[in-house]
């Protein structure tokens, strides 16, 4: 179904976690405009930056439209049915084991239910896993520890209603922006406190009360000090504990034993910050990546965790830990079961009972009594063998796995891989042996779950392009050639739901958490009518928390606290790799950027790829600001930009984790990760590898700009999107002879006129290519780090820009400088200029003057930030 032009449609954000509400119209040009849904209980009527330029990211440039079979396009029924016949084939051969499927948390929930019930209940194995497995496995790991269930306590609503919030490696003010900005709100408005933990200085920090910089793996010392101190100083609730929390006594021993000098933080901070815990009993201890990323992951959940137990914090207005989810719907993949070790609805595949009632509802035969190989495993079985046809969908882990090269070659050598995407533009893509093209968020409909249990629709507002197919369809379609139809016998998308949530009033029989059966019957109008709504609802309970009254869900009704003790990431610092690499996000994209790429307006906030360095550390190794790094590890290589910075501790770096083979091909960090994983729930310690660095010198370095797309071939380059077309950062190791010939190749670019400037003694070339007076493309070439008004020239393309060769402006224009505020294009250097000149002394003054973070607001803190410099300046 798609709407009329002008026509607003209620839809969800494909992006992150939050779950923010849209309205979506066609504009009548094939292009559709977004807004906030001010009906939304989420967001309000609020976007991030990322939300806010949704319109500029659904064209149809980079889409794949038609399936392809090696390489070559083909049609839906011979795609289909080779991979229905592979995949039968190999399971008659070599058993069920043999296949799998990796999949998404950004999956809409009736994709995922599908493709969960084609592998678990029909082909028997439980090979299928997801990328949930790199993000929110440790969660679920300590959840069940502790609850006996995946239970997400909390609702958005305590982040007003709590006195204190406590960020545990979470980058908030990026990566769940709206969170965020509710939370700043609240702190406006009744002087919310913010604790942040994270070993690195980030945006999220900037706004904190306190900042906790604990050395990098050290959150289970510092939350069993807490523990220690909730003990020593009586704060325990002695009532609920006795009541409803078994292993007390045992994690509080643990607690006392465990050395808190190990997160290297002052003592007088850890006091501070357990007065402020233990003395505001509304406390919300919100945890992220930082927490779940890691060898240790589960301990580091169930230590938080066993902090909110013992003081009876938990499931009440305010109070409660509260795990903030990365994709739009890994929580809904959690619910479906689409990890490797669960059933569905929140049953366990270990149980009997489960799987015999789940396999009666399916009325299918193979329900298999073992869990899955995990993601990792899963790579691993890939590249030794063991599964021999993959099917991954939605996700792109030729770029995102731990030691991401191994990972590449073991789908390369794969004999039978499907990708089902958007795009053949990927890492992945490029690897596959059938490309299928999946409908994209806009032109499709389901369902999402956020980070507090809300169910939220999206809608389709555009027809599907070419020969794009939902995602659930596409799956079906081969269940039906695999000889099941019956079963896969889905009307719609609402048909898939009405079964998805009658299987949930099964589950609830076993007195399991996750029950929409109130949901079992929806009509097809109900389901595209249906408003958000929190689970569970049934006749029982609609939406709310869970745990306030004490009731939790393993046998006995009691929560558990579990005894842990520190340990420090797997790979240790020596001689050799003498640095922890920490990796994460940026403001401005997602993931592997297939999306946010193609907006230029989030391209700009940073345009390349690089690494953040402690200055003493860039000193002591000769390095000199934008000079080039090379990292590397036991496992791969990177080489990156060079940003110097205390943001970082000494020993410490940080890489982004959005650049791949199509726009930065050194610069995949994934090449760098160990495959280390937490022993309990299987996630990689993605955070904590342990690397080299050393200058990277090249021959020559270039910048690049031209009206249309390139892809230069040099040992350094990073690719992105402009308002005039693209950019690219070069450099290289070979000798070029002729500079003009190597610039009319790069540029696809045989007879344009062009206007040169050498300085062959001093390795200086400029090139400016021309359509009569219309410049199409320069290049600039140093021997060392081009300087240049970058941002300033990347508007030329397109232009009659004459003077393109000298690199700047003329006379005084300005050079706005790297964009800050990507909603209206507003430069550092513009924000830096107004407030001297104008003597802007707030945020909000800033945005008064230059608009800057007056629309979604994404760039509050880095406009505090560039205040708080500017003003430290003008003071010295
Ligand atoms: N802009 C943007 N937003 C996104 C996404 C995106 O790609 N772009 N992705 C979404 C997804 S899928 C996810 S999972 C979330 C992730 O959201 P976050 O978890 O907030 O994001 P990250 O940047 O991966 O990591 C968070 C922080 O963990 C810190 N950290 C590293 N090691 C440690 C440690 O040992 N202890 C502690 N306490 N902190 C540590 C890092 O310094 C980093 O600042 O974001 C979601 N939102
Ligand atoms: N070092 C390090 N590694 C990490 C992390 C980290 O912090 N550090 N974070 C990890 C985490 S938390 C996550 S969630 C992962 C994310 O890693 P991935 O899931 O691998 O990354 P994405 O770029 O989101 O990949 C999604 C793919 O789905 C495609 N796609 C978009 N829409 C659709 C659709 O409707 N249907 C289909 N079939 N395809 C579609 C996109 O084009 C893209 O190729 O990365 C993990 N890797
Ligand atoms: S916070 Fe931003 S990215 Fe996340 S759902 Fe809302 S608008 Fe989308
Ligand atoms: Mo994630």
């Amino acid at each position: 179904m798609t709407s009329e032009t002008g026509v607003e449609t209620r839809s969800t954000c494909p992006y992150c976690g939050v779950g923010c509400g849209v309205l979506i119209a066609r504009d009548g040009a094939g292009g559709i405009t977004v807004r906030g849904d001010p009906d939304h209980p989420t967001n309000k009527g609020r976007l991030c930056s990322k939300g806010s330029a949704l319109g500029e990211t659904v064209g149809l440039e980079t889409r794949i439209l038609q399936p392809q079979i090696d390489g070559a396009p083909a049609t839906w029924d011979s795609a289909l049915d080779l991979v229905a016949q592979r995949f039968s084939d190999t399971v008659a051969q070599h058993g069920p084991d043999a296949v799998a499927f990796y999949v998404s948390g950004q999956l809409l929930t009736e994709d995922y239910y599908v493709a969960n019930k084609l592998m678990k209940g029909f082909i028997g194995s439980a090979n299928i896993d997801t990328n949930s497995r790199l993000c929110m496995a440790s969660t679920v790991a300590g959840h069940k520890r502790a609850f006996g269930t995946d239970t997400v306590p909390g609702t958005y609503d305590d982040l007003e209603e709590a006195d204190l919030i406590v960020l545990v490696g979470s980058n908030l003010a990026w990566c769940h922006p709206i969170l965020y900005q509710r939370i700043m709100a609240a702190r406006a408005d009744h002087g919310t406190k913010l604790v942040v933990i994270d070993p690195r200085k980030t945006a999220t920090s900037d706004g904190a009360d306190l900042h906790l910089a604990l050395r990098a793996g050290s959150d289970v010392a510092l939350f069993n000090a807490l523990l220690a101190q909730i003990d020593a100083r009586g704060a325990c609730d002695a009532q609920f504990t006795a009541d409803h929390v078994d292993g007390v006594a045992q994690a509080i021993t643990a607690a006392h034993l465990d050395d808190p000098t190990q997160t290297g933080l002052s003592p007088e901070d850890l006091t501070a910050f357990c007065d402020l815990w233990i003395g505001t009993p509304k406390v919300v201890t919100i945890f992220s990546q930082g927490v779940n990323q890691s060898s240790s992951g589960t301990d580091k959940v169930n230590a938080i965790l066993n902090c909110h137990l013992a003081t009876g914090r938990i499931g009440t207005p305010g109070a409660g830990p509260f795990s903030v989810t990365g994709q739009p719907n890994a929580m809904g993949g959690r619910e479906v079961g689409g990890l490797a070790n669960m059933l569905a609805c929140h049953l366990d595949i270990e149980n009997p009972d489960h799987r015999a009632a789940v396999g009666a509802f399916w009325d299918a035969p193979n329900l298999p009594s073992n869990p899955g190989l995990k993601a990792v495993e899963m790579f691993r079985a890939v590249a030794d063998g063991r599964i021999k046809a993959l099917w991954i969908i939605h996700s792109n882990p030729a770029v995102t796995m731990p030691d991401a090269n191994a990972v590449a070659a073991a789908i390369a050598a794969c004999p039978f891989t499907v990708v089902s995407d958007i795009t053949a533009q990927t890492d992945t893509a490029r690897l596959a042996d059938v490309i299928l093209p999946a409908t994209a968020w806009s032109e499709k409909s389901g369902t999402v779950t956020n980070s507090d249990r809300m169910m939220s629709r999206q809608r389709a507002v555009q027809p599907a392009p070419g020969q794009a197919r939902p995602d659930w369809h596409i799956l079906a379609e081969v269940a039906a050639r695999m000889g099941w139809a019956e079963a896969f016998d889905f009307a719609s998308e609402a048909d898939v739901f009405a079964e998805y949530a009658a299987l949930s009033g099964v589950a609830a029989q076993f007195g399991r958490d996750f029950d929409i059966s109130a949901l079992a019957g929806i009509s097809a109008q109900g389901y595209a009518e249906l408003a958000p709504l929190r689970w569970p609802q049934s006749a029982q309970k609609q939406g709310g928390r869970f745990f306030g009254d004490g009731v939790f869900y393993h046998p006995g009704g009691k929560a558990k606290m579990l005894p842990v003790t520190m340990r420090a990431p797997a790979a240790q610092i020596s001689a050799a790799y003498p640095f922890r690499l920490n990796t994460g996000r940026l403001r401005d994209q997602w993931h592997t950027m297939t999306r946010t790429a193609l907006s230029s307006r989030l391209s700009a906030h940073m345009a390349e790829p690089f690494v953040d360095m402690h200055p003493d550390d860039a000193a002591r190794l000769g390095l000199e600001p934008a000079d080039l790094v090379q990292l590397s590890s036991l496992q791969g290589q990177a080489i990156v930009r060079l940003h110097i910075t205390k943001d970082v501790a000494k020993g410490d770096l940080f890489v982004p984790i959005h650049w791949t083979g199509e726009n930065a091909p050194s610069a995949r960090v994934d090449a760098l990760v160990a495959d280390v994983v937490d022993p309990i729930s299987g996630q990689p310690e993605s955070k904590a590898a342990v690397v080299s660095a050393e200058r990277f010198l090249p021959r020559w370095y270039g910048f690049a700009i031209s009206s249309r797309s390139f892809t230069p071939d040099c040992a350094y380059w990073a690719r992105a999107r402009t308002t005039s077309g693209f950019r690219a950062e070069l450099a290289g190791t070979d000798t070029i002879a002729d500079w003009e010939a190597q610039a009319r190749t790069l540029f696809d670019l045989p007879d344009a006129r062009v206007q040169s400037l050498t300085d062959a003694k001093r390795g200086r070339h400029r090139l400016a290519f021309y359509d009569n007076e219309v410049l199409l493309a320069a290049l600039y070439i140093a021997p060392q780090p081009v300087t240049l008004m970058r941002d300033f020239l990347v508007g030329l393309p397109g232009t009659e820009a004459a003077w393109a060769l000298a690199g700047q402006a003329r006379g005084d224009t300005p050079d706005p400088g790297p964009v800050v505020c990507s909603c209206f294009a507003v430069g550092r250097n513009t924000v830096r200029r107004a407030i001297t000149q104008e003597g802007l002394t707030s945020v909000d003054r800033i945005g008064a003057s230059l608009s800057a973070g007056t629309n979604c607001g994404s760039c509050k803190s880095e406009l505090a930030a560039i205040l708080r410099e500017a003003t430290s300046l003008a003071q010295q």
